[in-house]
């Protein structure tokens, strides 16, 4: 197994250096376009953000992307994901993932995030770079002059964590008791990471707040997905309060409206109320707490297969109208209305 994932690595590894080769050279072919002034979106998370970082990963396996682009491209999900609307909203194509970057991509920004990391290190992906280390990616290229001052202050940044650094929580401390501690050091970090993010020069940083964690299908799955388990999305509640009285200080501190809050948390919520009473009328619909790609298997895994290569999942008929895509993450039709609701926090993000 190990031997096998490192001949899969290998390829990889080289294609990196070869890219990372690329990047060193770019500031020159960089300066061949002139849109320099055209916003650019640079994203920072776990996998509702990531648009092909996490190579190998389920993102990467049928049925992940059916709907957009018609493939899996890894996106976790049916289509597109947030990383997609937000640079819609900003009138650019979405920035090409950190590792499939090369030179004629770096105009849109880039996209850091990579599923199944937190702020913190995590569970799923012990290996998978922490929001410290895809700002350190940053860095690295502001060093290399591959992106100039300029091209920054008019940029926006996305930020999307702390799910996965929860689930790593519970897991293994196996007690919800601390974890309002737990809490207050995961936002004190994320407090360092943005400040980071804009004193290296982005003047607009879009953080989400954490959705109900409690609605997700993995999680309502022992009220049968009848309702979100309540004991969670207080987790999320808390967390989001304490960002939001965080976020509050530090636009005091620099004066300026630079750190933007994404409400995921009410407009998940909004979104299964609305397409509840639906299905109370239509009881067609789906219900919007249960995931569209299922797994059979103990692990419940979209996209699992077994050893002959059988897939052991089942897709709905119509992922069009469902909510979530799998047990964590919305399908393009929930993301879709997700953005709608975030609109009127998203025109905070013009640079006045
Ligand atoms: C750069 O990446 C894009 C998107 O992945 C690809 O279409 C293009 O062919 C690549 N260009 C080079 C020079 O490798
Ligand atoms: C992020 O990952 C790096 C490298 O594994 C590690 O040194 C660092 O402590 C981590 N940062 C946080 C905040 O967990
Ligand atoms: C109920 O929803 C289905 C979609 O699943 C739709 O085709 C049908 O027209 C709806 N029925 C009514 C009465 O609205
Ligand atoms: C993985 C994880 O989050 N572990 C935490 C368990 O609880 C202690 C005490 O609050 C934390 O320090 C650990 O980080």
């Amino acid at each position: 197994m190990a031997k096998q994932l490192i001949i899969m690595l290998l390829p990889l590894l080289f294609l990196l250096f070869i890219l990372s080769e690329v990047v060193e050279g770019t500031k020159k072919s960089y300066g061949v376009y002139d849109n320099s002034n055209s916003v650019k979106l640079f994203v920072f998370g776990d996998s509702y953000a990531d648009t092909g970082n996490f190579v190998g990963s389920p993102s990467y396996k049928q049925p992940y992307g059916i709907t957009f682009p018609g493939k899996p491209v890894g996106r976790f999900s049916d289509g597109r994901v947030l990383t997609d609307y937000i640079a819609s909203f900003l009138k650019i194509e979405t920035p090409a993932p950190y590792a499939l970057r090369n030179s004629s991509t770096l105009q849109n920004g880039i996209n850091f995030a990579f599923g199944g990391t937190g702020v913190f290190q995590t569970l799923k992906v012990k290996d998978g770079p922490n929001m410290t280390v895809q700002i350190d990616s940053l860095e690295k290229l502001i060093q290399k002059n591959v992106y100039t001052k300029q091209d920054l202050q008019s940029s926006v940044a996305l930020v999307t964590a702390a799910g996965n650094d929860y689930e790593a929580f519970i897991v293994n401390n196996k007690s919800i008791i601390e974890i309002k501690s737990f809490t207050t050091t995961l936002i004190n970090q994320l407090s360092i990471n943005v400040q980071r993010i804009h004193n290296l020069g982005i003047n607009k940083v879009a953080i989400a707040l954490l959705e109900p964690l409690g609605c997700l299908p993995r999680i309502n799955a022992v009220t049968f997905h009848l309702s979100c388990v309540d004991l969670l999305n207080l987790v999320s509640e808390n967390h989001n309060k304490l960002l939001l009285q965080t976020v509050l200080q530090l636009n005091q501190q620099v004066g300026k409206p630079v750190y933007v809050t994404l409400d995921l948390y009410n407009a998940f919520l909004s979104i299964i109320k609305t397409l509840q009473k639906k299905r109370d009328e239509n009881s067609t619909l789906m219900n919007p707490l249960k995931a569209c790609c299922v797994g059979d298997g103990l692990k419940n895994n979209c996209g699992s297969v077994d050893d002959k290569g059988e897939k052991k999942y089942s897709v709905c008929e119509k992922p069009e109208l469902s909510f979530f895509w799998d047990g964590v993450h919305p399908s393009q039709n929930g993301w879709q209305a997700v953005y709608t609701l975030l609109q009127s926090s998203l025109g905070q993000l013009n640079h006045g």
